[in-house]
């Protein structure tokens, strides 16, 4: 029998604090901001908050590049601010965990300063240090390194950065390199060296001896980096990313953390990027079994590469048959080790309901769809910010309006090349893929700056705050919003949302996504089935022989839909029903 765990049972609600609520009119959301809320996070019955970096931090990639990790950003407020949200949250049993970023450092943080500060200084190696090469034993172009003018040399191996450009950047004062997979300001930690683990998960002791009821592992597959940092071959179209996930030493280092630092009633989910990811791998992670990494569970990037073209600035349109393959693919492999976690956006992804929904005539039919999907697939969903509202990506129309580093970095750098005249050029793809599309203010009212700030935000509002805001969600009860808060409360009464079974129905459909989830229980089988139309259009939907007919009621729909069995029907646009069958 399936072990019970709360983390199996909650959903967890993702706050991005610099855009959720600003509590003192400077623009920037913050710590009293997000406590001014906690009544609605009651109210929309959430378990757990996720909570994006708050750390001190320069910024330079949004908190993801901490100077210090046992204090709080001067612009979200104070470690006191802080405790009183995490009894405010625990007062109304939602549990908080935080954001651990430990793949890298800002280069502001001190083990950073003192790093660079000489080549045999104290924390020289808890970092990647190397010297460069003679461009001419290489391919590499010294042109396109940002080296002193007398520096004659290309970096140790040719890795680019997950932010454009290169992943090494030259370091005057010791005439070395360092390895930075991200942003120049984000330095990798040396994970190899004994000393930088023993002050990550001293580290991590602080925040769980704080109270906190887990961790969200920032890029954690990435931290052991292949033997001898070999080139990326670019004959062969592998890329950095290619090269650093899940490297050599990871399990080790996953297992050293399980047991010094973690267990099994904490909530840990491990960001894994890269694409397909063997199950073995994915269950070695999240196996509670001696052996295994007893990770809660990861978040796997499959679905979010479905629309993804050939070159950076390219998107393709995703098939609904593909993402049921990533999905199915996910469901089986961890039904009977591990657990999945279910998301469709966060802080780095566009808007669920411009991706894979119709954020236009059918945004509220397809925003309601899309969690149906999300909260009766098998594992833990998690909710962005907004989602609940049916935001929609933001229609930027000039640069002014951009604020990622993973968005200007290869802006700038493509207009400095010529490969692009302008903004003009891109906007149609930033409008779909930046990350900025998630970042923009959470929209609480009509007004102006959407009730989230009394002066300029630090983004700009999405217009259509004077229709998609809380206000109006909460004052109808045919709204997206309403329409989460029972989903959510549904998962609360029925175990066979979180314990049953999966079993995919029509996996070569275009259009329809129908499953069932089944528990087995002292009085016999808990059966729902699932019907999703993924269209614009009507869809047919047939159901198999051996439910055609059985007694079912109507536990969840986005439509007026009332039925006394399962019969075949014709589905409307975006429809979603979840029939019960108990
Ligand atoms: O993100 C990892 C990451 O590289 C992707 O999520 C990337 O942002 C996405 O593919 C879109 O380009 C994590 C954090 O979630 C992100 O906010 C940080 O910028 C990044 O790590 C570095 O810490």
């Amino acid at each position: 029998d399936e072990e019970r765990r709360w983390w199996k049972e909650a959903v967890v609600y993702q706050i991005y604090p610099r855009s959720f609520n600003d509590s003192d009119g400077d623009g920037v959301g913050d710590i009293p901001g997000i406590i001014e809320k906690v009544e609605y996070l009651a109210d929309l019955g959430v378990d757990c908050i996720w909570l994006n970096p708050v750390y001190e931090s320069p910024n330079a990639d949004n908190g993801y590049d901490i100077s210090d990790y046992r204090a709080i950003m001067d612009e979200f407020g104070t470690m006191a601010d802080w405790e009183e949200l995490r009894d405010a949250l625990h007062e109304h049993d939602i549990r908080l965990i935080m954001d651990l970023v430990v793949n890298h450092t800002s280069d502001e943080h001190a083990w950073f300063v003192d790093s660079r500060s000489s080549r045999d200084a104290d924390k020289r190696d808890y970092y990647w240090w190397r010297e460069g090469r003679d461009p001419e034993a290489t391919d590499l172009d010294p042109d396109d390194y940002d080296t002193p003018a007398d520096v004659d040399e290309v970096p140790p191996n040719n890795w680019e950065s997950f932010f454009d450009g290169p992943a090494w950047t030259y370091d005057d004062q010791t005439g070395e390199w360092y390895l930075h997979l991200f942003d120049r300001k984000q330095p990798d930690l040396n994970w190899q060296n004994d000393a930088v683990r023993d002050d990550v998960f001293e580290m991590m002791e602080w925040w769980l001896d704080r109270g906190i009821d887990g961790f969200r592992m920032d890029v954690i597959n990435l931290i052991s980096k292949p033997d001898g940092l070999p080139d990326a071959d670019p004959e062969h179209d592998v890329k950095t990313i290619d090269r650093a996930v899940n490297g050599p030493n990871i399990h080790e280092y996953l297992g050293e953390m399980r047991d010094r630092v973690l267990d099994e009633d904490l909530l840990t989910v491990g960001e894994m990027i890269g694409d397909e990811m063997p199950l073995e791998t994915a269950r070695r992670y999240t196996s509670q079994e001696p052996g295994g990494d007893g990770l809660s569970m990861i978040f796997h990037f499959e679905h979010m590469l479905l629309d993804e073209g050939d070159e950076a600035w390219d998107v393709v349109d995703w098939e609904l048959s593909d993402l049921k393959v990533v999905m199915d693919r996910w469901q089986e492999g961890l039904a009977d080790e591990g657990w999945n976690s279910l998301y469709l956006n966060n802080h780095d992804q566009p808007r669920m309901v411009s991706r894979f929904g119709n954020d236009e005539e059918y945004r509220r039919e397809s925003a309601k769809l899309l969690a149906t999907l999300l909260h009766t697939l098998r594992g833990t969903p998690y909710i962005y910010q907004g989602e609940e509202l049916g935001m929609t990506n933001y229609p930027f129309d000039s640069l002014d309006e951009v604020r990622d580093v993973a968005t200007l970095n290869p802006l700038r750098n493509a207009i400095e090349a010529g490969t692009i005249d302008g903004f003009d050029d891109v906007k149609d793809i930033v409008r779909v893929k930046s990350r900025d599309n998630a970042r923009t203010p959470m929209q609480w009212d009509d007004s102006e700056h959407a009730g989230f700030t009394d002066d300029d935000p630090w983004i700009p509002v999405n217009p259509n705050r004077d229709h998609i805001n809380v206000e109006a969600e909460r004052a109808d009860s045919a709204s997206v919003w309403h329409y989460y808060r029972d989903l959510i409360s549904l998962r609360k009464d029925r175990d066979v949302l979180v314990y049953g079974d999966y079993d995919q129905l029509t996996p070569d459909h275009e259009s329809l996504w129908a499953y069932t989830r089944t528990l087995e229980t002292a009085d016999g089988d808990d059966t729902l089935l699932v019907v999703l139309n993924f269209d614009g259009d009507e869809t047919r939907f047939e159901p198999p022989a051996d439910l055609a007919s059985e007694p079912a009621e109507m536990l969840v729909s986005n439509y007026d839909a009332d039925v006394e069995s399962v019969e075949t029907t014709t589905l409307r646009p975006w429809e979603a029903r979840v029939y019960d069958l108990a």
